[in-house]
């Protein structure tokens, strides 16, 4: 049987990074390969305040990067509270593949990657991160962002024509959070499901939300139970609202593709949007939301 291939992404930064993806595809790149060489477009960017290295730093003025990566067969590797490294996503793929374990964290990340031949990058922060980061320590108050620029964490799905699924989720992850704090991104089930006898699901937003009710797993469970990739998102959002004491200042964003290549979107505020690439027509969609 043949697949449409497909690629989902969040945000508008979703739009050079599904590109990069799409293009890796036609050259006979994996899936995998595809998402991977993906976010890593937006891991590069340097406008980025909340993929990579010059995003956002905790309150302690430091940047830390989680990641995940996960195969439709079910491999999965993640980093998380990782320091000086470029692409957490690449070294999330060398856990996976290289490693008897699925998530590593801080030190022990980065001495990993060390022997891995990753490159140590300094810790300056980006002259923007710097400035908004010497604006917030006036006040150092601590209040998570809603559309933060309208681009935020990137989590990328996709399905090939065989029918092979993979999906990668990077971040710096919310603004001035405590130091050591880990949000979904880098937990699978989280932040970040695929499995290929069902579907994909990606997450984007206040991670403690998402953690709270297993956001992507739940919606890749829904879709086994036959809810379209659409009901699955829009379930859980009704789901995490029920569940959150307060939504005060909370965004939330779900991204999900099945197998037939039917895919859905939904979030807790406006302002989400997702990339699309299917059969050459590439377009940034605005997402339904749950308050309106
Ligand atoms: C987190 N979900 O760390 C990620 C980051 C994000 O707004 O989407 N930031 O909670």
């Amino acid at each position: 049987k043949r697949y449409k291939p497909l690629i989902l992404s969040t945000w508008r930064h979703g739009r050079p990074a599904n590109d990069k993806a799409w293009e890796i595809l036609h050259k006979n790149g994996s899936i995998l390969d595809a998402v991977e060489g993906g976010v890593r477009v937006t891991e590069a960017d340097p406008n980025s305040l909340s993929v990579g290295l010059n995003g956002l730093p905790d309150r302690d003025g430091i940047v830390t990067l989680d990641a995940s990566i996960m195969k439709g067969d079910g491999s999965c590797g993640a980093v998380a509270y990782l320091r000086r490294i470029k692409h957490p996503i690449s070294l999330a793929r060398k856990i996976m593949e290289e490693t008897p374990h699925i998530l590593l964290s801080g030190e022990g990340a980065l001495q990993y990657a060390i022997k891995q031949g990753f490159t140590i990058e300094d810790e300056t922060l980006s002259p923007r991160a710097k400035k908004l980061y010497d604006e917030w320590v006036q006040k150092s108050r601590y209040q998570p962002q809603i559309n933060a620029e309208n681009h935020d964490t990137i989590g990328m799905i996709g399905l090939d024509s065989n029918g092979q699924m993979a999906g990668a989720c990077t971040t710096s992850g919310i603004a001035f959070k405590m130091h050591g704090r880990v949000g979904d991104s880098p937990i699978i089930g989280a932040g970040l499901y695929v499995d290929e006898n069902v579907g994909a699901a990606t997450a984007t937003g206040l991670g403690e939300s998402i953690l709270r009710v297993c956001g992507s797993f739940l919606i890749v469970e829904l879709m086994r139970q036959g809810r379209t990739p659409q009901e699955a998102c829009e379930e859980a959002i009704r789901r995490l609202a029920a569940k959150s004491k307060s939504l005060e200042n909370t965004q939330v964003g779900f991204l999900a593709l099945n197998k037939e290549g039917q895919f859905g979107a939904f979030s807790l505020r406006p302002g989400f949007n997702y990339a699309i690439n299917h059969q050459g027509r590439n377009a940034l969609v605005d997402a339904d939301h749950f308050f309106k």
